[in-house]
């Protein structure tokens, strides 16, 4: 795994990070302290992931499982950065720049049936709409509204990425067309001429591993977001997490469709209380 930096200015980090969190919440909840469930000092993944300036080849990727997440799920880090939002097609401009500042994590899977029913087991989330496209255990969840996928995050302590996060994650700085390049590849997303038109176990294609090893981020489910649908470009006003009535965006294409809503730039969007068998989602982490 590559290490960025050198020691001293880890540590200088490192520090300063205990002493602004020992000044808001306690120290003992700022290290690994009795009591303490979860540190939230920065790993040294998450101080090179903060100070990253490279382009899609040069980052290492980096998947945890936090011991707070109910649902076991690995998430992928995200590092700082820049990249040109949107693309050529209906709804995608103008192109325009997006930067993140910190760093954020995302799930390294589509959430999957089996997750999902330990938020069901748990009763914080509505059971989905039983179907034949999706029953294993390690399909991804499908058939669910967005105010369900809501529902789920939230359940995690987490919440749905947004739509230039769930981008980012897909495209990096270098602003690949699909997850894994500029050229579209067979073996490297489930779509519509290899799923036998059903879901796929989330993770089938490993080589279609976004720059931060994010899987299936092209095809076998589409994806809610937490953002409003809205023209570009993309600012803060396209995120009301309070809005129930407007329409969301869901990105990524699905098993049942073809290479040109694979694209990682292309949107679509529904009623927050609509449902698909083609429509899932993951959550994100800040
Ligand atoms: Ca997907």
């Amino acid at each position: 795994m590559r290490r960025f930096g050198v020691p001293g200015s880890r540590m200088g980090k490192g520090l300063l990070w205990v002493m602004m969190c020992a000044s808001v919440i306690g120290l003992a909840a700022c290290g690994s302290g009795p009591g303490a469930t979860v540190s939230l000092t920065p790993s040294p993944d998450e101080q090179r992931a903060a100070s990253f300036t490279g382009s899609n080849a040069d980052w290492a990727p980096v998947a945890t499982v936090f011991p707070d997440d109910p649902a076991g799920a690995e998430m992928v880090l995200v590092p700082v950065g820049r990249f040109s939002m949107g693309g050529e097609g209906q709804f995608e401009g103008p192109v325009h720049a997006q930067a993140f500042t910190a760093p954020f994590w995302i799930d390294r899977t589509e959430v999957t049936r089996g997750q999902y029913a330990l938020c069901v087991a748990a009763g914080a989330c509505a059971e989905p709409v039983a179907n034949d496209f999706s029953q294993r255990d390690t399909q991804p969840v499908n058939r669910v509204t967005w105010l369900q996928a809501r529902d789920y995050c939230a359940w995690r302590g987490l919440r749905l990425p947004t739509e230039a996060e769930w981008e980012y994650a897909a495209r990096g700085p270098a602003g690949w067309v699909y997850p894994w390049g500029d050229e579209w590849a067979e073996e490297r997303a489930v779509y519509f001429r290899n799923s036998g038109d059903v879901t796929a176990d989330v993770g089938r294609f490993p080589a279609g591993a976004s720059w931060v090893g994010a899987l299936d981020m092209s095809g076998n489910v589409w994806e809610w977001t937490s953002s409003l649908w809205a023209d570009y470009p993309y600012d803060a006003t396209h995120e009301n997490a309070s809005d129930e009535g407007q329409a969301r965006v869901m990105r990524g294409g699905a098993f049942d469709g073809g290479t040109g809503l694979q694209r990682a730039a292309y949107r679509e969007m529904h009623s927050p209380d609509f449902e698909s068998y083609a429509i899932g989602f993951r959550c994100a982490r800040p």
